[in-house]
């Protein structure tokens, strides 16, 4: 057994008999309350499913097993001449829970690099669309094309215990995350370079490499790639696409099949899609004012029209976090100190000046702050990454890390088929009526 798989199966065993004793003793404990805004609301705050790799605090954001974005920029390994943490040592920890050595980084690089061969067909499933479909729809058809080589569902069809899901679920994982560089940059050669593919350099890291495949030389440039693909690899497991990978997963789909649906959520202009949609609302501003360098004033009005207009301000706002995103703060801070002279960079700082008074003055709006997408076009323009319909295949590369090993934690966990009771406006209306025959009348809510 290699090394990771074996510490991860310790760690699964350990923690299962840990969660056994928590149920046995505690299982009846409530934790929550659901109120009736919750059920129209999209069930925001609603503690109900296990997510083992991150937990998100609404003030303080992110922490990876523990660790804030701040923290593991110090203590993950880098590259050799880099700074920014190898997303190799980030898997690594989302998966076991502690920060891996260098000689372990290097080891997973090297795993995943023998495992990154790609089936020639799945190249050709990509090539049987048509050149201008979105880049994340061809990389859910490649992860999809790709289904047909999935461990799990090769050894469900054979009769697999169910002890062993982990194991198989682990192997698709791993040759997943390894493989997907190569898809992600063929989409890109493709769409934007006439087909002209880069041969792979193994001597770099996964992420050195996924940037060296997309065709940027710039040693800047694969230090944010690396800063990216760590950033953007979980935010617990309430979010539209981390939710998607578990409730598919929890029918036995494999990881396959789950990541695809993941895929197809983040895709969404409301989750992983405002990355593009806030570069493309920028450069549209930078277009209508006609100077690339605008007043914070001219940004307000421009913010005010967008509101005006029935649109939300993409980059900004959060179902969960109330404070500036903290992986937004650690690309202003990359930004400060690679990217400040870019006109781009420095309308993105204005605009987290100017939005967020506006945003608040709404009266509605419960988080006013940056997201993790404010930031990142900007700073792909910087790098001459510009073709923004790319910028979620990036964050979907990312994101695979942390979904990924979410779904090997809920198979080790034998977690079951996620199945939550929904309701009809007419049961809302009885349960009411029916509080207020009890004399329980339903709760007025307070001015
Ligand atoms: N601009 C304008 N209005 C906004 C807003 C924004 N950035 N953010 C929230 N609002 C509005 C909502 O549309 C809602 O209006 P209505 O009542 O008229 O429908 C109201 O404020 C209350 O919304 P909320 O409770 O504050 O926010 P939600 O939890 O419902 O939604 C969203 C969270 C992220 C979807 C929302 O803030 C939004 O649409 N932001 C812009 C898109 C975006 O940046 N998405 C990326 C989020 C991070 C992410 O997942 N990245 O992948």
């Amino acid at each position: 057994m290699d090394p990771l798989k074996q510490l991860f199966f310790e760690k699964a065993q350990t923690s299962k008999k840990e969660i056994k004793d928590i149920l046995q003793q505690h299982g009846h404990v409530k934790v929550d309350e659901v109120s009736i805004d919750q059920v129209y609301g999209g069930m925001r705050d609603i503690i109900c499913m296990l997510w083992e790799p991150s937990l998100l605090d609404p003030q303080e954001g992110i922490r990876f097993r523990g660790f804030s974005i701040p923290e593991l920029r110090e203590k993950l390994p880098s590259a050799s001449k880099g700074k920014e943490p190898l997303p190799e040592g980030l898997f690594w920890l989302l998966l076991v829970g502690e920060i891996p050595s260098r000689d372990e980084v290097k080891w997973l690089t090297e795993n995943w690099v023998r495992r990154s061969n790609v089936p020639e067909h799945v190249f050709r499933a990509i090539e049987a669309l048509p050149v201008e479909t979105h880049p994340m729809t061809q990389l859910s058809v490649g992860v999809m094309a790709m289904q047909n080589t999935s461990v799990f569902a090769q050894r469900y069809n054979s009769g697999m215990n169910k002890t062993e899901y982990w194991d198989a679920t682990y192997e698709d994982a791993m040759n997943l995350i390894a493989r997907l560089p190569r898809i992600a940059a063929y989409i890109y050669r493709r769409i934007y370079h006439q087909g002209n593919t880069v041969l792979p350099d193994i001597s770099l890291d996964w992420a050195g490499n996924y940037a060296h495949m997309l065709g940027f030389a710039d040693p800047g440039f694969k230090e944010y790639m690396r800063l990216f693909l760590t950033i953007h690899a979980d935010h617990e497991g309430g979010n539209a696409s981390a939710h998607t990978m578990h409730l598919v997963g929890s029918t036995l789909s494999d990881p396959y099949l789950s990541l695809s649906a993941a895929f197809n959520a983040l895709a969404g202009p409301l989750h992983g899609l405002a990355n593009q949609e806030v570069i493309r609302w920028i450069l549209k501003m930078v277009e209508t004012l006609g100077t690339s360098r605008p007043s914070r004033e001219q940004i307000a009005d421009y913010v005010k029209s967008t509101l005006a207009s029935g649109r939300v301000i993409p980059g900004y706002g959060h179902a969960v976090l109330r404070q500036p995103d903290p992986r937004f703060m650690a690309q202003r801070q990359f930004a400060e100190d690679n990217a400040s002279d870019s006109d781009l960079v420095k309308i993105v700082w204005k605009i987290f000046d100017v939005v967020p008074p506006i945003l608040g003055s709404l009266g509605k709006v419960r988080n006013p702050w940056p997201n993790v997408d404010a930031h990142s076009g900007a700073l792909l323009m910087h790098y001459g990454m510009k073709e923004h319909n790319y910028y979620t295949v990036l964050f979907a590369v990312s994101r695979a890390l942390g979904v990924l090993a979410a779904q090997c934690w809920a198979r080790a966990l034998g977690l079951p088929l996620e199945r939550p009771k929904s309701v009809t406006t007419q049961w809302v209306k009885e349960f009411l009526e029916k509080k207020v025959q009890e004399g329980d009348a339903a709760p007025a809510r307070q001015a």
